[in-house]
């Protein structure tokens, strides 16, 4: 055999026939998320059609520079995607700009900062151990190491925002830039008091949208862009995407932005994953994402509600803030025999994913905590009703309480796995 021939047989081997292990730690992942039910607040289960998109042939694509303006030759179809993509986000969220090559959410962040601050500005955002997040300026992070950011928290009394407190600092630190937005904290914040305060202070005012972008696709969460200089997102939480990020912003703000991003940040653009979100936000626009949102946040809701109960209550677990009104819910844990490390094993014990969460004025380390953080993302998109919330509710409950049934757990779990199959075109046995 000539080794054209060799290269060109290489070329078009399955997974399977290239790269057994590898194919058999996909089939074993595939069959985990058959049969265990994600309730990690930044999961989701993205559309077959998204995947089909992120893994083609747009992969193979250089083009460095945007839609129309590359610096390689070959780039109709990827121009034509990108613009579906920015078209679709700008309807989607009625923003005047978009970026949608961010690899991350983090280098959306990252390109923000660079776009309208200088290295040393202070930022003010929320603290990362009261539900901020690692880009809004967490000690080892870039946006700590660049910037002086200041942060502000959540009030003892009631785990809510402190926006007195956000109006102090921002008084006292004049920051250049006011983050609003969290990875974990489960109600609406404030954006008009955001918008105001930082018109006080003369500051850009960027809202991290990453984690409720689904919810306003979905009508179920106020659209920030109107209160926001700038808006970051992820676009593989709620909103059920790929892997990704993007920035949407004012016009006058669109061409720093798009400088920060190529070539501040970033060089090539993942075509593939553009074209895999150009697909989510076509679906994110259609009623029945819209009506997936709202199983969200109801299905969030209800389980908030569950575990707000005396008997839970008496096991020393409590819901922050006392519910939600977002995809997701917080535990506090303190009071209870769990630790949030021993509150996720147990749920990963009976086939349920959550993650173990600091909490405001935690004293143990990250990898301990003494909270819990619970979504409804994932479910509501395998298909979940009120009905199935309220019997997860009950399942999640009955695993916390002290003397839990695992085993029969377990197959309550197993049962509503297998209620709503997920990906039924891909095959059970790649290896
Ligand atoms: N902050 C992480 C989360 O919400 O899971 C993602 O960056």
């Amino acid at each position: 055999m000539s080794t054209a021939q060799l290269e060109t047989a290489v070329i078009d081997r399955s997974l399977r026939e290239a790269d057994p292990e590898v194919a058999r730690e996909l089939t074993g992942e595939l069959g985990r998320q058959r049969s265990e039910l994600s309730m990690i607040a930044s999961e989701s289960y993205t559309h077959w059609a998204v995947m089909e998109a992120q893994g083609s042939v747009f992969m193979n694509k250089l083009a460095e520079g945007y839609a129309g303006l590359r610096y390689s030759a070959g780039c109709d179809h990827v121009d034509a995607v990108e613009r579906l993509a920015v078209a679709r986000a700008k309807s989607l969220f009625d923003a005047e700009h978009v970026n949608v090559q961010p690899h991350s959410g983090a280098q959306a962040n990252a390109a923000v900062y660079d776009a309208l601050l200088d290295p040393g500005d202070t930022i003010l955002a929320l603290d990362l151990a009261h539900g901020g997040h690692l880009t809004h300026g967490m000690r080892l992070n870039f946006s700590a190491r660049f910037y002086h950011c200041v942060a502000y928290h959540v009030r003892p009394e009631d785990s809510l925002v402190d926006m007195e407190e956000v109006e102090r600092l921002a008084r006292e630190h004049r920051p250049r830039l006011i983050v609003a937005g969290w990875s974990a904290y489960p109600r609406q914040l404030d954006f008009s008091e955001f918008r105001r305060i930082a018109d006080e202070v003369g500051a850009y005012l960027m809202i991290d949208m990453a984690h409720f972008a689904g919810l306003v696709a979905g009508g179920v969460h106020p659209n920030p862009m109107p209160y926001a200089d700038v808006v970051t997102s992820t676009t593989h939480k709620t909103l059920g995407g790929p892997r990704g990020g993007m920035v949407l912003c004012r016009g006058e703000h669109a061409a720093r932005i798009d400088t920060a991003v190529f070539p501040g940040q970033q060089a090539a653009p993942l075509a593939h994953t553009i074209a895999a979100k150009a697909v989510a936000f076509k679906i994110a626009a259609g009623a029945e994402f819209r009506d997936c949102q709202r199983r969200t946040v109801a299905g969030a809701r209800i389980i908030a509600d569950r575990l707000s109960t005396p008997d839970v209550a008496a096991a020393g677990i409590k819901v922050l803030t006392g519910g939600t009104d977002v995809h997701l819910l917080l535990l506090d844990l303190r009071e209870s025999e769990l630790t949030g490390r021993q509150a996720e094993d147990r749920l990963q014990e009976i086939g349920i994913s959550v993650n173990r969460n600091t909490i405001p004025f935690d004293t143990r380390p990250p990898l301990i905590t003494s909270g819990l953080r619970i979504g409804t993302s994932a479910l509501a998109t395998r298909g979940f009703t009120a009905y199935d919330f309220t019997a997860i509710a009950e399942v999640v409950a009955s695993a916390l309480l002290p003397g839990p049934d695992v085993l029969e757990l377990r197959e309550r779990v197993a049962r509503m796995a297998d209620k709503y199959p997920i990906y039924q075109a891909l095959s059970a046995d790649l290896d």
